[in-house]
């Protein structure tokens, strides 16, 4: 069976791509793409208002090519990771 921490990352990358896919560039999220993963993979997307989805694919969209490509993601990653490190603190 595989390791945890691999399939983790191998999940992270495998949804990237899962919706990078859908339309136009295939290996960048669009702002559809992002939003409907956003949307549909993590539980605080259903509470996010478009203006909010909005705010944070200007955010994660560091070069401005109105694109939000791996490198891009996986900052996303990071920060969310962050948010639920403080989140989690105290489970066991
Ligand atoms: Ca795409
Ligand atoms: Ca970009």
């Amino acid at each position: 069976m595989a390791c945890p921490l691999d399939q983790a990352i191998g999940l992270l990358v495998c949804v990237f791509h899962k919706y990078s896919g859908k339309e136009g560039d295939k290996n960048t999220l669009s702002k559809r793409e992002l939003k409907e993963l956003i949307q549909k993979e993590l539980s605080l997307g259903a509470k996010l208002k478009d203006t909010e989805i909005a705010g944070l694919m200007e955010d994660l969209d560091r070069n401005k090519d109105q694109e939000v490509n791996f490198q891009e993601y996986v900052t996303f990653l990071g920060a969310l990771a962050m948010i639920y490190n403080d989140a989690l603190k105290g489970c066991k």
